[in-house]
């Protein structure tokens, strides 16, 4: 397993964090922790964001309990009482100078649980941290048995990433900042992997249209050129030199990123 960790570090640049017991068991679920949207990426293939928070609401409310396409937030910490909340660009009260993205935060200390729609094999999301500490993420399988725990610290002046990919799946989190009641904390742009994770390729299904059959055929070509000629960001596979990751450009290092994936097969 050790192998196996630092060749993910060697090959991807990214960071592990498992916990000690994970790295005790043989078997034990992988998991790997990305810090920078690319990496996570990188590893993932694209994924869509499923949340930006500008259309979720009700905004500027304590909520106890959220409900969105994502999952079900349930807040742990707050004031007056566990609340999370949507708040809008403009702020000035975060690590950062002033928010430029409507992000979920807390009224008091920010502390809570997401539960998935449906289980997932990756996700990621972009971190407000305030510089009294890192992030906690605990990372719960369907059952509720932890599966990880991860540290998220980076620049508080700047906006973080926090990404997970896993080998077994993963039916809640809980992420628990430091002291967010004095500079708010919080995160935006959730992407998720379904549970178990669709071949990376299989992006087409029958008639050349978007979506997942277990098959990679002509219908998976299809598809990439749409979403490529659409500047869609499902086609930015690859980046310079044919490396994997997004790049934000649509050229020929998506097709080549492609390619590979579609001749590695759906293992
Ligand atoms: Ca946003
Ligand atoms: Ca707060
Ligand atoms: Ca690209």
């Amino acid at each position: 397993m050790a192998i196996t960790i630092n060749a993910r570090l060697l090959l991807l640049g990214t960071t592990v964090a498992l916990t000690g017991a994970d790295r005790l068991h043989a078997g034990a679920p992988t998991l790997v922790q990305y810090s920078t949207m690319q990496t996570f990426l990188a590893a993932t293939g694209p994924l869509p964001v499923i949340e930006n928070f500008e259309t979720a609401g009700p905004r500027d409310t304590l909520l106890p309990t959220l409900v969105l396409p994502v999952g079900v937030f349930t807040a742990l910490d707050g004031e007056p009482f566990a609340n999370v909340y949507i708040l809008g660009p403009g702020a000035a009260n975060f690590g950062v100078a002033v928010t430029s993205s409507t992000v979920l935060t807390a009224n008091g200390n920010e502390d809570w649980r997401l539960d998935f729609a449906s289980p997932v094999s990756a996700f990621g999301f972009e971190t407000y941290l305030n510089g009294s500490g890192p992030g906690t993420l605990t990372v719960f399988g369907p059952g509720g048995a932890v599966l990880g725990t991860f540290t998220q610290s980076h620049n508080s002046t700047q906006i973080g990433y926090l990404g997970i990919t896993s080998e077994t799946a993963i039916g809640s989190i809980r992420f628990t900042t430091v002291n967010g009641r004095q500079i708010n904390t919080g995160i935006d742009n959730i992407r998720v992997r379904a549970f178990p994770s669709p071949c990376v390729a299989d992006i087409g299904v029958q008639g050349g249209v978007a979506g997942h059959d277990g098959v990679l055929d002509n219908n998976d070509f299809i598809v990439l050129i749409d979403y490529f000629f659409m500047q869609d960001a499902r086609a930015d596979f690859g980046a310079q030199g044919g490396a994997p990751g997004p790049d934000g450009a649509f050229d020929n290092n998506d097709f080549i990123v492609f390619i590979d994936r579609f001749f590695g097969g759906c293992s």
